[in-house]
C-alpha cells in the first residue's frame, strides 16, 4: 500500500490548484524543474566541485560536452560535472557575474557562506533593522551568525525607503567590513549607486576593503529579466539568492560573485575583495556544507535556462504590473500601504491603520476564503513578531498562473470584503460567525482559480 503521505501530498496539489498564492517569496515551479527535482540524481554524492573557467572561454554546448578535471572527492561524476557547471554557466550569464556557487541549499546557508568567508568572529557587518523590512539571516539576536559577528542596522525613513543618511553615518562612525543590502519586506528599488558610494568613502576612512553584499532573494528574478537593476552592476562583490521566489526555480540558495576564479582546493588565499569567488567556494565547502544536493542543482540548472528564454522578460514586467496595479485597487479601498505603493512585487499594508484590525486575523479570513498571505511586522510594529499590524503579498505565483490586471481588481474587491467582515468580528465577536459570508467569496476564489491552473499540476 502506498503511503499516506502521498495522499497528502494530493491534498496539497488540491489546496495549491484551488487556492491563490499571494505571499511574495512563492511561486510555481515548471514541470521540468519538478521532473529534475525528483531524478536519481538525489543518489549521489559529490562533495566538491566541477572546474569552471569562466564564462567568455565557452558556450553552453562545450560546457555540457566537455569532460574536465573536477574537485571532488567521490568518483562517478561524470555527469553531475557538467550539470552543474551548466547551472553556474548559466547563473553567471543571467547575472552578469563572474562566478557562481550553486551549492547552498538555502538563501540562509548562503549568507552565513559569505559571512564565514569575509568576516572574522567580533567583526562589524550594516544590515537592514528585521523590523523594517530585514531578515532574520542580517542579524537577528536568534541566530548564529549574530553570536559570532557584531550587527548595526540601519532602517527605513518615513516614505519607506531605506534611511541612506543613517546607513553613511553609522558607516562612517563603526568600522565595518561588510555592508549588506537586502531585505524580505520592501517594496522599494535600491539605489545601489549611493551604497557603493558609502561604502568606498567608509574603506577610505577606515583604511580597509569593505565588503559589498546584496541580499536579493526577493527581487532575483526581476534582476535576471533585467526590470530591476543588478547590483553587480554597481560595484557590489557579492549577490546572495535563494532561486525558488522571482526565479522561479527549486528551493535552494545561490552565490553570485565578482573577482578573480581560482581552484577551491588549494590553501585558503588571503582575505581581499578580488579572492572572494574563491572564499566564497571554500566556505560553502568544506566550511559550511557537505554534499551538495545534485538533484536541486540540476533543478536550477532548468530553472535558470528558462529564466534565459525572452518570455521570462514578459513574466518578470507583468509581476511588476500586476503588483502596481494591486496597489492602486487597495488604494482605492482604503487599504494603508506602506511606501505609498510599490515599486516591485510587493506590497506591505497597514491593517490596524486600514480597517482596526491585526495582520494576523486578516491573514486567518484570507486563508478561510482560499487567498494565502502572511502577516509581517511593520516599522515600530506594537504587535511584534507574533501578533503584527501588517500583512505582506505579492504578485509572482499569481502572475505565473496568467492572472493579470482584470483579476488585480476582483482579488482588491475580495480583500475589502474580508477586511470588511474582519472589522465587523473584531467588533461583535468571533471570525468564525461569519462563516457563511467567507464561505460566498471561497467558492469565487475557487472557480477563479481553476479558470488560471498551476503549471505542472
Ligand atoms: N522566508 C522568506 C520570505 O518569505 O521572505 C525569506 O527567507
Amino acid at each position: 500500500m502506498k503511503d499516506f503521505v502521498f495522499d497528502l501530498i494530493e491534498q496539497e496539489k488540491t489546496r495549491q490548484r484551488e487556492g491563490l498564492e499571494l505571499i511574495p517569496s512563492e511561486n510555481y515551479v515548471s514541470g521540468d524543474v519538478l521532473e529534475a527535482m525528483g531524478s536519481v540524481l538525489t543518489n549521489k554524492y559529490s562533495e566538491g566541485y566541477p572546474s569552471f573557467k569562466g564564462l567568455t572561454e565557452w558556450d553552453e554546448k562545450e560546457i555540457a560536452e566537455e569532460v574536465l578535471p573536477n574537485y571532488r572527492y567521490y568518483g562517478g561524476q561524470i555527469n553531475v560535472d557538467r550539470i552543474e557547471r551548466l547551472a553556474i554557466a548559466r547563473a553567471c550569464k543571467l547575472f552578469n557575474a563572474d562566478h557562481a556557487n550553486v551549492q547552498p541549499h538555502s538563501g540562509a546557508n548562503a549568507n552565513e557562506a559569505v559571512y564565514y568567508a569575509w568576516l572574522d568572529p567580533g567583526d562589524k557587518v550594516l544590515a537592514m533593522n528585521l523590523g523594517h523590512g530585514g531578515h532574520l539571516t542580517h542579524g537577528s539576536p536568534v541566530t548564529r551568525s549574530a553570536h559570532i559577528y557584531e550587527f548595526v542596522a540601519y532602517g527605513t525613513d518615513q516614505n519607506g525607503d531605506i534611511d541612506y543618511d543613517e546607513m553613511e553615518r553609522l558607516a562612517l562612525s563603526e568600522d565595518v567590513r561588510l555592508i549588506l543590502v537586502g531585505y524580505s519586506a520592501f517594496m522599494k528599488i535600491p539605489d545601489f549607486a549611493r551604497v557603493e558610494k558609502i561604502r568606498d568613502e567608509a574603506a577610505k576612512k577606515w583604511g580597509h576593503e569593505i565588503l559589498l553584499m546584496a541580499d536579493m532573494a526577493h527581487v532575483a528574478g526581476l534582476i535576471a529579466a533585467g526590470v530591476h537593476p543588478n547590483p553587480l552592476e554597481y560595484g557590489f562583490n557579492v549577490m546572495t539568492t535563494t532561486t525558488h521566489k522571482t526565479l522561479r526555480g527549486p528551493r535552494g540558495g545561490m552565490i553570485l560573485t565578482m573577482g578573480k576564479i581560482g581552484s577551491p582546493l588549494k590553501k585558503t588565499p588571503e582575505k581581499t575583495l578580488d579572492n572572494i569567488p574563491i572564499l566564497v567556494d571554500k566556505a560553502v565547502f568544506p566550511g559550511t556544507q557537505g554534499g551538495p544536493l545534485e538533484h536541486v542543482i540540476a533543478a536550477k540548472a532548468v530553472a535558470f535556462g528558462e529564466a534565459l528564454q525572452p518570455e521570462f522578460k514578459d513574466y518578470a514586467k507583468n509581476i511588476v504590473k500586476n503588483a502596481k496595479t494591486l496597489a492602486v485597487e487597495l488604494q482605492k479601498r482604503c487599504f494603508v500601504l506602506q511606501g505609498n505603493g510599490t515599486e516591485n512585487h510587493l506590497i506591505l499594508m497597514n491593517m490596524m491603520e486600514s480597517f482596526g484590525i491585526t495582520g494576523k486575523m486578516y491573514e486567518k479570513a484570507l486563508d478561510m476564503v482560499g487567498l494565502t498571505l502572511n502577516a509581517n511586522s511593520l516599522p515600530g510594529d506594537k504587535g511584534g513578531a507574533f501578533r503584527p499590524n501588517g500583512v505582506r503579498l505579492g504578485t509572482p505565483a499569481i502572475t505565473t498562473r496568467g492572472l493579470g490586471e482584470k483579476e488585480m481588481k476582483i482579488l482588491a474587491e475580495w480583500m475589502e470584503s474580508v477586511a470588511k467582515i474582519c472589522q465587523k468580528a473584531e467588533e461583535e465577536g468571533r471570525l468564525e460567525e461569519y462563516e457563511s459570508e467567507l464561505d460566498k467569496i471561497h467558492q469565487e476564489v475557487t472557480e477563479l482559480a481553476l479558470r488560471f491552473p498551476v503549471p505542472s499540476l
